[in-house]
């Protein structure tokens, strides 16, 4: 079994302070958070961006300065800019950070519209995705592959098929959000069968969900997400300090299956990006 790759979300376009007060808005939040995450055991930082006061942007300036703040802290991590941004956003406008100049390592590319709770629709479409692809196979980008549902992966195989979506593939199954999968060890083992063998996997699920399909996917073999995008409990009532404090989490739950834990270079080997 590959070593264990911990991707930390630390904050996500929708989760905010009124959560949990350590959720991070500014420049120095995000290093903070990052930091935390990167010394617990995390070699990927899955990146949103905010405004001082919380809101959502996919402003490259703000993406800039925020990734400087990361690779000062925490020189060697994966840096992995969310493509999906916030409900309601463009398609430019959610593009930009893959323009960085270096680009980035990774980005997240969507791979298909869905309910998001409440009145909000995720939209991404067909035409969206080859766009978002192929702009990243132009750049060079390692897209990890966010499936919310069973009818994403197959999205993804019908545009590999068709040369837009490169292999070897990388996905993340993100289970639980109101509108997509459901969070048991059955969708979680559906999805699992669901993708090419060559492929690797990471796994996320909200709020109590998390640690739950976390532990099943380290078990099996695959990498884990946590961080305050997803949930913000260390367990049930208690408010997690920092992303950190997820992070060792899990690192305590991959001790416990003899996993051990992938450096940012191991990852990168991992993932085929190095
Ligand atoms: N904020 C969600 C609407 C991603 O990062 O690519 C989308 C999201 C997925 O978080
Ligand atoms: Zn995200």
């Amino acid at each position: 079994m590959d070593k264990l790759i911990i991707t930390a979300a630390i904050c996500g376009a929708e989760v905010t302070k009124e959560i949990n007060s350590n959720v991070p808005y500014t420049v120095e939040e995000i290093g903070r958070e990052a930091e935390s995450a990167y010394y617990a055991g995390a070699s990927i930082i899955h990146l949103h961006v905010r405004e001082d006061d919380g809101t959502p942007t996919q402003d490259i300036k703000r993406f800039k300065v925020c990734t400087e703040e990361i690779k000062e802290r925490c020189p060697d991590v994966i840096i992995q800019p969310s493509t999906g941004g916030a409900i309601g956003m463009t398609n430019k406008e959610r593009l930009q950070p893959i323009y960085l100049d270096p680009p980035p390592e990774m980005a997240t590319l969507d791979c298909g519209t869905m309910n998001f709770g409440g009145d909000e629709i995720f939209v991404n479409t067909e035409n969206a995705i080859i766009y978002f692809a192929e702009e990243m196979n132009r750049l060079g980008i390692k897209y990890e592959l966010e499936c919310f549902d069973k009818g994403m992966i197959d999205m993804v195989m019908r545009l590999h098929d068709k040369g837009y979506i490169k292999a070897p593939m990388h996905f993340n199954f993100v289970l639980g959000v109101v509108g997509g999968i459901g969070a048991t060890a059955r969708d979680l083992e559906f999805l699992i069968g669901s993708i090419p063998k060559d492929s690797t996997y990471t796994v996320c699920a909200i709020g109590k969900h998390e640690f739950p399909m976390v532990s099943l996917s380290i078990k099996k073999g695959g990498h884990a997400r946590v961080g305050f995008e997803d949930n913000v409990y260390l367990s049930k009532g208690v408010l997690a300090k920092s992303n950190g404090e997820l992070v060792e989490k899990v690192v305590s739950i991959a001790n416990e299956f003899r996993r051990d834990i992938a450096s940012p270079n191991e990852a990168r080997k991992i993932l085929g990006i190095l």
